[in-house]
Formats: structure tokens, C-alpha cells, sequence
């Protein structure tokens, strides 16, 4: 077996043929439902996959769509549409393509089963520790964000550094929203995000021992308290599926998917600019901004246009994933025009 790492476009070539493997993962959809719905008849409990709050996960999930968190805040899902962020231009992926096309390496390197791993992983309850240069640290009780902040969805383009795209309802709130409650010091100038660390309910944690677990991420501080830097806790108007990042991932629709780490533990805001898992990794390939670009190609492929997942056809890159006219004046024009 290869312990070498393998970068977020390793698969490209599998990328290719992505429509057959949507294809694969709906025909067992399928079969799946169809058994669940058997079952049902019979009197069984079950857990549907519709989206329901479950009682309790089974190991394995009857189907992609069956991986929702029993949820104490499920009265808050959908919240309420914000119309300043939506995607003219081109549909929303199906739900199910986005819950069977999921990068998430914690569980499997294979996207489109990914969701059959996610099931021993418990995702509520749930808290979220902010240290570092801020006036006020503590452990938040996510339900208690929720309810304090409260959610809105909002439509983004979702861009791979593997040059394929969706576009995803979220659920969420500001990330903005929980650092204005810490209150960061004037030292602190970047954020970074820690991933959960469970071998024993993730596969790939046990599996692949060679990455260097937890996940880790970061953004600088202007950066993550843009108006657009959302706390994710849902999409499609359900809480996140576990394959998503359930209970709560960062969503930063102007970078590269990578830069958007999943069932987020913890926050540390720093002085120091922290260090990044891809870039720690892969350098020269994967940079700390990661700014979708499609005039700077990743060192293995262009990134000038992309594949929409589930529509079987590509479409221009926009710079900055669509996002410029709000995000551009962050940077200097060498991080614009650069592998940065
Ligand atoms: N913890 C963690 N976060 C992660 C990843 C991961 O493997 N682990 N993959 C990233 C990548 S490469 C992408 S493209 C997006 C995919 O999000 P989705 O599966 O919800 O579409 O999650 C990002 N966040
Ligand atoms: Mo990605």
C-alpha cells in the first residue's frame, strides 16, 4: 500500500468520469430507499431518508440522505433565505449528488462513499472552544450560538481545488457573529480551526494514520470576519449531513473547497499567521490563501474552468469563485496574481 500523501487533486482523473460514479452512487441510493421503505411497511422504526431527526443513527446509514443528526435545534432548520447571495447564473446541485460527491478524508479518500462511513461518528452534542488573542475565551454550546445568532441560507458556489463545483444552499450564521462575542485583541490577527480527532468513529483517521490529524485550517482576520465567512450548521434546510461537516463547518465561497474545514472542534485566534494542513503538505502546490484563480493553474492542471457535479458539463472559473467585487480589495495584487 502507498503511504505517499495524496494532495486534494490527486483523483483528477476520477474526476473525469465523475458522472458515472453519480450515476453508480444513485442506483444504490435506490436500492437502498427502496429496502428502507420495505422496512417500513413491515412496522419498522425507521430512520428515513427524508431528512427527519433520527432517534438514533444507525452504524450504517440506509442511504446518503439518512446521515442527519438527532438535532435540539431542528425547530431553527430552514432558516430564513438571504436573497443578497444567491447564483443567477446556473441551478442548485441536487441534494443528493452533493450528499454523494463529498471530499471528507476523516472518513474515505472515495467520494461517492464517504456517506456509508459517517454513521459511528457522533455529531451532537456539541461545543466549540475559542482561545487564544481574544478579551473573552470559552467552550460555546453549538445549540447555543444557533439559537443566539440565529440562521439564515444562503446560495453559494462551491469551488474544488480538483476543478469541479457545486452550488449549495447553506444554513448558518456569520462567522463574524461568534468572533464579535470573543472579541478579539488587536494582537490577534489570524483565526485558525481545528477538525474533530476521533479514530475510533472515523475510518480514515484509523486508516490513513499518515495524515496529520486533526485538520487544520486558518484564515486571516480580515478574511474570516467577511461578511460572506459563514459558521455552517446546514444545507439543503436541514441540519448538516455528517458527510458535510455535521454539526458545523466554515464556508469560505471565495477559496478553493480545502479552506473550508469540517465538524470544526475549536478556534484559536493568533498573532502569527497559522500553519495549514495542504500547505503544510504540498507547498508548492496548495497556498495559504488558496483564492479560486482561474489565470494561475494548479502545478498538475488548469484551473480555468470547472465540472458542475451532477450537470455533466463545464463552465468558466469565475475569479475569486464569483465573489470579486466583494473580496478583492482584501488582497495585494501579488496574492491576486500568484500561487498563493
Ligand atoms: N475536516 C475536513 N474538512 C474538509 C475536507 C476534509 O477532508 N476534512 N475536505 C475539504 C475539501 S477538499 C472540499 S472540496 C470540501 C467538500 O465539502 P462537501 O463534501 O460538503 O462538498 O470540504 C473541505 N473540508
Ligand atoms: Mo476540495
Amino acid at each position: 500500500m502507498s503511504h505517499s500523501i495524496l494532495p486534494p487533486g490527486w483523483s483528477l482523473a476520477e474526476s473525469l468520469v465523475t458522472p458515472e460514479s453519480v450515476y453508480w452512487s444513485r442506483r444504490r441510493f435506490i436500492r437502498t430507499s427502496a429496502a428502507a421503505g420495505a422496512a417500513l411497511a413491515l412496522g419498522a422504526c425507521g430512520s428515513g431518508a427524508n431528512g427527519e431527526t433520527n432517534a438514533r443513527t444507525p452504524p450504517r446509514p440506509s442511504g446518503p440522505l439518512d446521515t442527519i443528526p438527532e438535532t435540539p435545534t431542528r425547530d431553527l432548520y430552514p432558516g430564513t433565505r438571504n436573497p443578497r447571495w444567491a447564483v443567477p447564473e446556473r441551478p442548485l446541485t441536487e441534494r443528493i449528488v452533493a450528499a454523494t460527491h463529498n471530499n471528507f478524508y476523516e472518513f474515505l479518500t472515495d467520494k461517492a462513499r464517504v456517506w456509508e462511513n459517517v454513521g459511528p461518528f457522533e455529531a451532537r452534542p456539541w461545543t466549540i472552544e475559542v482561545t487564544g488573542e481574544v478579551e473573552n475565551p470559552g467552550t460555546f454550546d453549538l445549540a447555543d450560538l444557533e439559537r443566539e445568532f440565529g440562521l439564515e441560507e444562503r446560495i453559494y458556489r462551491l469551488r474544488c481545488v480538483e476543478a469541479w463545483a457545486m452550488t449549495v444552499p447553506w444554513t448558518g450564521f456569520p462567522l463574524h457573529r461568534l468572533l464579535s462575542k470573543v472579541q478579539p485583541l488587536s494582537s490577534g490577527r489570524y483565526v485558525s480551526f481545528l477538525s474533530f480527532n476521533r479514530p475510533e468513529q472515523a475510518i480514515g483517521q484509523r486508516e490513513q494514520p499518515w495524515y496529520p490529524w486533526p485538520y487544520y485550517e486558518a484564515l486571516r482576520m480580515d478574511e474570516a470576519m467577511h461578511e460572506l465567512t459563514l459558521m455552517t450548521t446546514g444545507i439543503y434546510g436541514d441540519p448538516l449531513k455528517k458527510q458535510h461537516g455535521a454539526p458545523v463547518r466554515i464556508i469560505v465561497p471565495w477559496k478553493y473547497g480545502f479552506k473550508s474545514p469540517k465538524s470544526v472542534v475549536s478556534l484559536q485566534v493568533t498573532r502569527g499567521r497559522p500553519p495549514t494542513l495542504w500547505n503544510d503538505l504540498q507547498p508548492g502546490e496548495y497556498g495559504f490563501f488558496s483564492n479560486v484563480n482561474p489565470d494561475v493553474p494548479h502545478p498538475r492542471w488548469s484551473q480555468a474552468t470547472e465540472e458542475l457535479i451532477g450537470q455533466e458539463r463545464r463552465v468558466e472559473t469565475k475569479p475569486l469563485n464569483g465573489y470579486a467585487e466583494w473580496v478583492e480589495g482584501l488582497y495585494s495584487r501579488e496574492v491576486l496574481t500568484t500561487l498563493s
